[in-house]
């Protein structure tokens, strides 16, 4: 039936399909009342009909049923339908969800509208569906700094997630460019940092700028809201605070966070380049307070367990050249620069440790030391990931070779600035998060506990270019993240991909995505 991501079994039976009419139920046990709710309100929007609960007691009616039952996966269900009932059940509220997607996708691309065409005609094919994930991280990193995305279409991007069972949002809250988060007690990370007086519009482009100020942020009812919305989809906001690296935003807004016995920090803006920025955070007690505070804001918004705190890209020239960071490295008797940035996130690994969370960080944080408890975004290719699996560490398998969808799809000049390799949608179908190095060590493999495609968005100004980069190849890399492919990625079924994707184009049309078409760029 065209479903994407494929499931683990798919049969369709010989029966007469399910009919949905006003007549039609949705109903369920204890603790489907959420999936309910979401079920209801989706497919009410696209059909028009009720959808109602039925007469309580009374059985008959033919309808939509949501059973939890306790023996089976809490991610995975059974979808059964035949022309009495559509029947899922699950473990849990997520395997629920899940399972309602699936339903929404037999339904038939009309489904995905907010409004209805028409009223009548709805039907869902006899089929079985029995399915589960492979991954329990599914993720995808929006970079909300360097382009602020607003709430709506942060909202409008986790009901894009969830319609491809991905089910962990990285929100890059802050970097360079953009502090994009309030914080109660710093009111100038985002009244400073949250703006900058222009971009640049290429990497390499003479120093181009586009002379327009641009900024923004999100206060902690927005984003209280958005984990609120992405928890009702089974998504979990996982947030990002870069340290020490990636951090003159805040060094703009509060000047004393920085090096100040290297470099004039009261001079520095929020930074208006893109790349690797040498203004890093200096290593003082009262810098280590600041970050706490940030962090104690931080986790009452967030109820993850995972919150990323970056790491990556930290040059480490102002610590070489500053006494301070220099009496710092004597006093705790570390061997260099790399180690004193292992202390540092070591100190809020802790931190986080104590308030019974984890610290992720970019793959950068091996370096010097991991710290115990910390889990690793393997960007730079596997072989850090492979590393920090092989030592016990959990890993989220991001290379920005293979899955980085701020670099172009297809060579050519049309392609909006191009960014990185060209990566099309067939190279991200045939990536595998699990590399050969691992799968000959089932303990080290089992640390891989998902995969991530991130979206940089020093390119994306809106909304529109984050669908152009993040679509259609968010769909294959869903694929990868739930499904069960041959892990060989020359043993994937392409064609039969792409055939899926003929039904699928239908689906993200009536969504309103603006994904790249597969004969090239949009005019
Ligand atoms: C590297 S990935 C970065 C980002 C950039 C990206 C552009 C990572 C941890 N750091 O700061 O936006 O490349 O592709």
């Amino acid at each position: 039936m065209d479903l994407i991501p494929a499931p683990l079994h798919f049969l369709a039976t010989d029966g007469e399909p399910f009919l949905l009419d006003p007549g039609t139920t949705l109903r369920g046990g204890p603790g489907t009342e959420g999936v309910q709710h979401w079920l209801r309100a989706a497919l009410g929007a696209a059909t028009g009909l009720p959808l109602g609960p039925g007469e309580p007691g009374v059985l008959g009616a033919r309808g939509i049923e949501l059973a939890l039952d306790a023996d089976s996966a809490a991610e995975g269900y059974r979808l059964e339908a035949t022309a009495e009932r559509v029947l899922i059940s699950a473990g849990g509220e997520a395997g629920l969800f899940w399972g309602a997607q699936t339903l929404r996708q037999l339904l038939g691309p009309d489904a995905f509208r907010r409004a209805p065409l028409r009223r009548d005609g709805w039907s869902v094919p006899a089929v079985v569906v029995e399915d589960a994930p492979r991954f329990g991280w599914r993720g995808v990193l929006l970079d909300v700094s360097r382009h602020f995305l607003p709430k709506a279409d942060v909202l409008r991007y986790l009901d894009l997630l969830a319609a491809h069972k991905l089910n962990v949002l990285h929100l890059h809250l802050t970097d360079d460019q953009g502090w994009r988060i309030e914080i109660k007690r710093y009111p100038k990370l985002t009244g400073t940092g949250g703006w900058r007086e222009r971009s640049m519009v290429g990497y390499r482009s003479g120093g181009v700028r586009d002379e327009r100020p641009h900024g923004g942020y999100y206060t902690q009812d927005d984003l209280r809201e958005i984990v609120a919305y992405a928890a009702d989809r089974q998504i979990t906001v996982v947030p990002e605070v870069d340290v020490p690296g990636h951090a003159q935003a805040a060094i703009a807004a509060y000047p004393e966070l920085g090096n100040q016995d290297v470099v004039d920090t009261e001079a520095l803006r929020t930074w208006t380049d893109w790349g690797v920025n040498p203004n890093v955070l200096n290593v003082e007690e009262s810098t280590l307070r600041f970050y706490e505070n940030v962090l104690e804001e931080v986790l009452e918004i967030f109820p993850s367990t995972f919150v990323h705190l970056g790491g990556d890209e930290c040059p480490k020239e102002q610590w070489k050249a500053s006494a301070a960071a220099q009496n710092r490295i004597k006093e705790l008797d570390l061997a260099d620069e790399d180690e004193l940035q292992s202390w540092f996130l070591r100190h809020f690994d802790t931190w986080l440790a104590e308030r019974g969370r984890r610290l992720i960080g970019w793959d950068e944080i091996l370096e010097g030391g991991l710290a115990p408890g910390a889990a690793v975004s393997s960007w730079r290719g596997y072989s850090a990931g492979v590393a920090a699996a092989r030592a016990g560490h959990d890993v989220v398998m991001c290379p920005e070779q293979h899955v980085y969808l701020d670099h172009r799809q297809a060579g050519g000049p049309d392609e909006p600035v191009p960014v990185g390799w060209v990566r099309s949608l067939e190279d991200v179908y045939r990536f595998e998060p699990v590399p050969p190095a691992l799968r000959q060590d089932p303990v080290a493999a089992a640390h891989v506990i998902g995969t991530q495609a991130n979206l940089w968005t020093e390119f994306m100004e809106q909304a529109r270019d984050v669908d152009y980069r993040a679509f259609p190849r968010l769909a294959a890399f869903a694929e990868v993240a739930w499904s069960r492919l041959p892990e060989q990625p020359a043993d994937r079924d392409w064609d039969g991909f792409e055939a899926r994707m003929r039904a699928h184009y239908p689906r993200l049309d009536a969504l309103g995505v603006e994904y790249r078409q597969p004969e090239g760029p949009k005019p």
